[in-house]
């Protein structure tokens, strides 16, 4: 074991370059083997062939064409409908009739009350929008050469690239989140050889326009669900060419004989807060356009270059390469079930956190159902936000791939939530807090919606609090366990004052409550205490409970959290030796033994409540329940059972999930996660299960490879991140560790497990530590 001061960064470095097997991060960026390229040799056809940009609040997802360049535009407030409260006082009347059918056992007239008093008004919530396009068209060219597609996930610009009656053209684009503009530069090797125009195009209602010499687009959004439209938008571009005119007129840029050309695009709405919508698009986006129109392209490019690499290279993740990472990326997602191509998860990896920095950076929504990516009016599932999984999964990789500032647009809805789940709280059960249930939008609804079966699940807004309780025990940061321990305490008090005794009288239960879009073997959802709910409400009462200690306050409110803890009812094994999903051994006689969710599982990923060595009955059950549901699913429930293979420490059936994740079914050719249709949880899941095969912190210790597959014999990883504010470097040969770095900003004690053996280190504030694999020998 080596002591050493933190600023030397070469534990890995010491490992991996003296093997000779790795290159450094930065001589790699730039070729195609670094893992960091998707490229293609064709434009894209269609949506989920195109490369996204983001900055957190902009996105575009760029097509590549040849004679017609799209840029479809996304801003991430733009959302159908307007405030609105879906609480519901008819609730609170039915709330006991619901509660005394369940506990009769007369389930189907349970689900049917609660389908007809206690459901949000309106039942669905609005959907994300896109904004339209900007479609940049050039002639028509007789033949195209040497064309090359590519998204740099090192510095966050997609490119394109071709020749086409013998002039070179590059096109390259980034959302920068300095500037807050998408730039797209356009280049030709031969001068003035540069035409194109510019123009909008957009299903939204709206209508173009000219000011200040920009071409605008001013829209505004649309009524859904009962709703009326209440966000205008604009739009704003600015072409500066080099070499050649510029004409601005009919709606449309034209560009003649240029060198080059500077396309600057500013989009906001007038969203300001959930209950707010008085922003001003028009002075946002003039004001953006001009300070970014201010400065070259060089400096936007190295400003964000510089911004982006800040976050992104604080992890490295390699595997070895194989001649099938020379390959097209559509080409390698083709092949990924037959091909030796273990490059192709350190890509799916990166792009996650690529696509987190895109889709949530402080200040922005957070990440929904597609991130910030959605070229329609009406988005599957509205692209909101979904809380009984796909929410939660997009922010499980944040804290531990070491991109923490992701997750303030998370704890920032919270917040909103914490304001409009009081009044369902108050109105819908007459409690104090605040609940949040199945799903939620821009406009921070909590009601239960879609319909009782999927939407009488009270515990989505707990759920979210083991994030920001998380974010905390990554970080060790006080002054943010002041700011956010009033939310958790408010969600907890929302089921100190509404669980209920169960029939036996043992113990304390959510009802009405389901095991999210379970149906069990009596006709409905709805039950009582589902073991999911009981899980998250563990972690919840101890999450609180341990805030409250070390902020030394709220004695009685810890009392009563760890009484009703202890109330809540225990994991059971069921007669197949599963893990019980609801309080009665129902689960073989469930009608959909695959169903996509594995809530119950929770218990053991994300949760640690089950784990292999502290509970290992309960631990065999999970995998029993596993095995009964079966690993082919949707993309995200592929995802969520990635982790939890590797919480199993069955590294080979872990990484044949993994597998299953990176068919083409569930993996579309810009490698977005397939549902389908296209959904980003999966995304961020998997990313997350790659990482929980590397490093898992569970049971108050660092476990260095638990589930290392041998289809990834040699490796390193680098700047992960474990519980207790530790970073951890990583680098292993033929399947056995080599060497791991650990560092701790905070210092402190880690508890470092390799194989069957524990080592107590103490990492002294700003050093690091280097374990060698005789200290675990
Ligand atoms: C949950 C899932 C669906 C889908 C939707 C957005 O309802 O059951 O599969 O992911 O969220």
């Amino acid at each position: 074991m080596i002591t050493r001061r933190q600023t030397l960064k070469g534990g890995l470095a010491l490992g991996a370059v003296a093997s000779g097997v790795f290159r450094s991060a930065a001589g790699a960026a730039n070729s195609n083997a670094s893992g960091l390229n998707l490229w293609y040799r064709q434009p894209a056809d269609v949506w989920t062939e195109a490369l996204p940009i983001g900055n957190g609040r902009l996105g575009a997802m760029v097509f590549g064409g040849v004679a017609r360049e799209r840029l479809q535009l996304n801003e991430d407030t733009l959302y159908a409908g307007g405030p609105y409260d879906p609480s519901n006082p008819d609730a609170l009347v039915a709330l006991p009739q619901v509660r005394a059918l369940i506990a009769e056992g007369k389930y189907e007239d349970a689900q049917a009350l609660a389908q007809e008093k206690m459901m949000a008004r309106p039942i669905r919530m609005p959907s994300y929008q896109t904004v339209g396009d900007l479609i940049l068209s050039f002639g028509a060219s007789a033949y195209t050469e040497d064309y090359r597609r590519e998204l740099n996930l090192d510095t966050a610009c997609a490119s394109v690239r071709f020749a086409r009656d013998g002039v070179t053209l590059t096109r390259e684009s980034f959302a920068s989140a300095m500037d807050q503009v998408i730039v797209t530069r356009l280049t030709s090797d031969r001068p003035g050889a540069l035409d194109f125009r510019a123009s909008f195009e957009t299903p939204m209602p709206g209508a173009v326009a000219i000011d200040d010499g920009h071409l605008v687009l001013n829209g505004h959004n649309v009524a859904q669900q009962g709703i009326d439209g209440k966000l205008r938008f604009q739009a704003r571009v600015a072409v500066i060419p080099q070499g050649g005119t510029l004409q601005l007129r009919d709606g449309e840029f034209i560009v003649a004989d240029a060198d080059s050309a500077l396309v600057l695009v500013a989009i906001a709405t007038s969203f300001r807060r959930f209950d707010d919508v008085s922003g001003n698009p028009e002075a946002t986006t003039l004001a953006q356009i001009k300070a970014a129109t201010a400065k070259d392209f060089d400096a936007l490019r190295a400003a964000h270059v510089a911004d982006h690499q800040k976050l992104f290279r604080r992890v490295w993740f390699e595997l070895p390469e194989t001649p099938a990472s020379e390959d097209p990326t559509n080409i390698r997602i083709r092949n990924s079930q037959t091909s030796d191509d273990p490059r192709l998860a350190t890509l799916y990896f990166q792009y996650a956190r690529y696509l987190l920095l895109g889709c949530s950076r402080p200040g922005t929504q957070p990440a929904n159902l597609q991130g910030l990516w959605n070229d329609k009016l009406l988005a599957p599932w509205g692209s909101k936000y979904t809380i009984n999984i796909n929410t939660e999964m997009n922010y499980w990789p944040a804290e531990p791939a070491n991109l923490a500032e992701c997750v303030q647009p998370l704890v920032a809805m919270v917040k909103d939530l914490a304001v409009t789940g009081a009044v369902t709280a108050r109105t819908n059960y007459g409690a104090r807090g605040w609940v949040a249930h199945h799903n939620t939008d821009l406009w921070r609804a909590t009601g239960p919606i879609d319909g009782a079966f999927w939407g009488m699940w009270p515990t989505g807004g707990a759920w979210l609090c083991k994030h920001l309780w998380d974010h905390y025990d990554y970080g060790r940061d006080r002054a943010y366990l002041v700011d956010v321990y009033p939310l958790m305490k408010g969600a907890a008090q929302f089921f100190l004052d509404t669980l209920v005794a169960d029939p036996s009288g043992k113990y304390l239960v959510t009802s009405p409550s389901i095991s999210p879009e379970n149906r069990h073997p009596h006709g409905s959802s709805i039950c009582a205490g589902p073991s999911m709910d009981n899980q998250i409400l563990r972690d919840l009462f101890a999450n609180c409970i341990h805030a409250a200690e070390i902020l030394g306050k709220d004695a009685d409110f810890r009392k009563a959290c760890a009484v009703t803890r202890a109330k809540l009812p225990p994991d059971r094994i069921g007669k197949a030796g599963q893990l019980q999903e609801w309080m009665e051994d129902w689960d073989m006689e469930a009608p959909e033994p695959d169903h996509r969710h594995v809530s119950h599982l929770y218990a053991l990923f994300p949760s640690e409540q089950i784990s292999v060595r502290r509970t290992p009955e309960l631990a065999a059950a999970v995998r029993k329940s596993l095995e009964l549901r079966g690993d082919l699913s949707t993309g995200w429930a592929i995802a969520w059972r990635i982790n939890l293979w590797a919480r199993l420490r069955d590294a080979e059936h872990t990484h044949s999930v993994v597998k299953l994740l990176l068919d083409p079914s569930r993996t579309y050719p810009n490698m977005f996660d397939a549902h389908p249709p296209f959904q980003i949880d999966g995304n961020f899941g998997g990313a997350n299960g790659m990482m929980e095969m590397l490093l898992q912190c569970v049971d108050g210790e660092i476990e260095l490879l638990p589930a290392l597959p041998r289809a990834w014999p040699d490796g390193a990883i680098r700047g992960l991140r474990a519980r207790g504010g530790f970073e951890v470097d990583i680098v292993w040969r033929k399947g056995a560790l080599v060497s791991a770095e650990l560092r701790g900003a905070p210092g402190g004690l880690a508890q470092v497990r390799y194989g069957a053996k524990l080592k107590a280190v103490r990492v002294a504030r700003g050093r690091s530590v280097v374990l060698e694999s005789a200290d675990f020998a």
